[in-house]
C-alpha cells in the first residue's frame, strides 16, 4: 500500500506537503518537526522533536466512506503502538489513541478534489508537553520509560495500517467493528458529545455499522456521525 517515503527534518505540515506536491498514491511524508501541525477544525498539533508526524495519500475512490477511516487507521496505530510498548491502549471515537487515560496519538483525514490525505501524530520520545495539554497527554517514552527509534515505530505503523485499510477496502468496516468496540474508550460510561452547536449526553454503547458513535439517551439509541463532535466522559458530581 505504501510505495515511497520522504523524511523531512522540518516542514509546515506533512498534510500540506501532500496537498501541494504532486506525489503518487501510497506516498508517505514524515517530518521530525512541524511548524504548523494541525488537528481537526484548525486546532493545533504540537509537533516538537521527539514525536513522529506523518501523512500518506490514498486514492479517494477506494475509500469512499470517510466516517470509519480515522477509526480504522486508529486501530492500525493502536496495534502498532501496543506491539512497540507491550502495553494496552484504547481508541477514543472518532480519531484518537489513548494510553493510561491520556492521548498518545491523533489522526486527521482530509479530502480535496482528488486527494485523500491521512495524517498521524504520535508522541514517541517526548518527555514534556506544553502546559495547556500536559495533563491529558502522554508518549511512548512516558508510558514505558524507554527510548524508541522513530523509524522502527514508523515501519510498525505502516505495516499495521496497511492491514487494517486492506480489510476495510475488501470486507468493509463491519469486519473491524468488534475489535474497535472492544478497544473503545468510555464504552459503557456516561459521555457528552458536543460540537457544531449540538450536544448529546448519554451512555456510549458502541459503534454503528458505518462507524458512528451509538449513544443511549432517554431510552433510545442515537447514532452520532458528525466527526466534528468531541467526546468526553461525564464525571460524577
Ligand atoms: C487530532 O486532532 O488529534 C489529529 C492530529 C493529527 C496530527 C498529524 S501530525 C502529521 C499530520 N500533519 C498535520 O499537520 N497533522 C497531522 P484533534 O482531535 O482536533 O485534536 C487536537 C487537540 O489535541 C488539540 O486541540 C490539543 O488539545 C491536543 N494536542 C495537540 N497536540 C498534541 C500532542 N502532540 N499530543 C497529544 N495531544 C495534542
Amino acid at each position: 500500500m505504501f510505495h515511497a517515503l520522504l523524511w523531512l527534518k522540518q516542514t509546515d505540515s506533512t498534510q500540506d506537503r501532500l496537498k501541494e506536491w504532486e506525489l503518487p498514491y501510497g506516498s508517505v511524508v514524515v517530518a521530525d518537526t512541524q511548524t504548523k501541525g494541525r488537528g481537526r477544525l484548525g486546532r493545533r498539533w504540537f509537533s516538537k522533536e521527539g514525536g513522529l508526524y506523518l501523512s500518506f495519500l490514498l486514492p479517494p475512490k477506494e475509500f469512499p466512506e470517510l466516517l470509519p477511516l480515522p477509526l480504522v487507521v486508529g486501530l492500525g496505530t493502536l496495534r502498532a503502538l501496543e506491539e512497540a510498548s507491550k502495553t494496552t491502549m484504547s481508541l477514543k471515537w472518532p480519531n484518537d489513541v489513548y494510553a493510561q487515560g491520556k492521548k498518545i496519538a491523533g489522526i486527521l483525514t482530509e479530502l480535496t478534489k482528488n486527494k485523500l490525505i491521512v495524517g498521524i501524530g504520535v508522541n514517541v520520545n517526548q518527555e514534556e508537553f506544553p502546559d495547556e495539554i500536559k495533563n491529558k497527554t502522554t508518549s511512548l517514552r512516558l508510558v514505558t520509560k524507554k527510548q524508541y527509534e522513530k523509524k522502527d515505530i514508523l515501519l510498525l505503523l505502516l505495516s499495521h495500517i496497511s492491514l487494517t485499510l486492506r480489510t476495510l477496502k475488501e470486507e468493509g468496516f463491519t469486519a473491524l467493528r468488534r475489535e474497535i468496540e472492544e478497544k473503545l474508550l468510555y464504552k459503557g460510561k456516561e459521555v457528552k458529545l458536543a460540537g457544531g452547536g449540538e450536544e448529546v449526553r448519554g451512555v456510549l454503547v458502541g459503534l454503528s455499522p458505518r462507524g458512528g458513535a451509538l449513544i443511549l439517551t432517554e431510552g433510545r439509541i442515537r447514532e452520532v456521525i458528525s466527526g466534528e463532535m468531541s467526546l468526553r466522559e461525564v464525571q460524577a458530581p
